[in-house]
């Protein structure tokens, strides 16, 4: 881009100033009648108006060429990068990295400085994977379809990911987040997820966990495919993409992860309309332990 930028700059201001010239110098003069000299099938001048062009498109054009095709350079059996299988559904991200044995949704965990190698697929009707200050988008099609795409993050944060592709009517909250960190916080983060997470301590609670949301969600492990795996819950940015955590009191219970959670189970559907995950029938005690339980849920990285 800055060496395009550059060589076109230049060529305006030549072009211009030439231009801006002739028309001073060579304008018709009072009185003047005659007919100025004519350079029609001048080939000097014609050789040379050409051939510059042509020189500075071929600077241009091979950098430029090679950066295009190096965007879509395969890093899927690159040992060095970090392989993520990407996959989209009705309306949450699933991200698993199978070299590494660990899944999880909504919240990308990567370390900085690293290329990750990503493998996008869907699991229902077009989507796209965008996170704008990291990459272009990738869409993820539907047939059985896998596209590949990589991208590096350079400093540690937090980017904003959404799905790019209208695919239902609560596309616009598929949002996700990726979590940029240091290399040894990624490598404990991988540790804490495998490790097993007790149930809570409340019988009841535990049962009802058990019964009504275990069917779909895993906690700790490796979980199921088909639902987002609630390790960690807790710690993470957001609830469901969406509703975003925060401790500020400002927004006094209003954001807290609790509040996000009891907000969730309660009602999905008052959140994300068309979501796949059903209200469960629970009284407001129930949905307090739960989302209390769940809320405690945090990964030391
Ligand atoms: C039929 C399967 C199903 C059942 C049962 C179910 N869920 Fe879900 N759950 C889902 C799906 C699907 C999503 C993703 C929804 C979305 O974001 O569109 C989800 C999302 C969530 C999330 C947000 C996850 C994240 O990564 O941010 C939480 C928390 C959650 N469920 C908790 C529960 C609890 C607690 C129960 C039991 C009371 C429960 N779920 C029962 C399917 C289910
Ligand atoms: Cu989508």
């Amino acid at each position: 881009m800055k060496l395009t930028i550059t060589i076109m700059v230049i060529v305006v201001l030549v072009v211009f100033a030439i231009a801006g010239y002739v028309i001073l110098r060579y304008r018709r003069r009072p009185g003047d009648k005659s007919i100025p000299v004519q350079v029609e099938g001048n080939h000097k001048l014609e050789i040379i108006w050409t051939v510059i062009p042509i020189v500075l498109l071929i600077i241009i054009g091979i950098p430029t060429v090679n950066s295009v095709f190096g965007l879509a350079k395969d890093y899927t059996k690159d040992p060095n990068a970090i392989q993520i299988n990407v996959t989209a559904h009705q309306y949450w991200w699933e991200f698993e990295y199978p070299k590494l044995g660990v899944k999880t949704a909504q919240e990308l965990l990567i370390p900085e400085g690293t290329i990750i190698s990503v493998e996008a697929k869907t699991a229902d009707v077009l989507h796209s994977f965008w996170i704008p200050s990291l990459a272009g988008k990738t869409d993820t099609n539907p047939g059985g379809n896998v596209n590949t795409m990589y991208f590096k993050a350079d400093h540690t944060g937090v980017f904003l990911g959404k799905c790019a592709e209208l695919c239902g009517p609560s596309h616009s909250l598929m949002d996700f987040k990726v979590k940029v960190v240091d290399k040894a916080s990624f490598d404990r983060w991988v540790a804490a997820m495998k490790n097993p997470v007790a149930l809570p301590q409340d019988q009841e609670v535990a049962d009802l966990l058990n019964k009504q949301c275990l069917s779909c969600h895993a906690i700790g492990g490796n979980g199921g495919p088909a639902f987002p795996n609630l390790t960690g819950i807790g710690g993470r940015q957001t609830v469901a993409g969406i509703l975003v955590n925060t401790d500020d009191p400002k927004y006094k219970n209003e954001g807290t992860v609790e509040h996000n959670l009891e907000k969730w189970i309660s009602d999905p559907q008052a959140v994300k309309p068309g979501t796949l995950m059903p209200k469960v029938d629970l009284t407001q005690d129930q949905v307090k332990a739960i989302a209390k339980y769940l809320a405690g849920l945090k990964l030391d990285y």
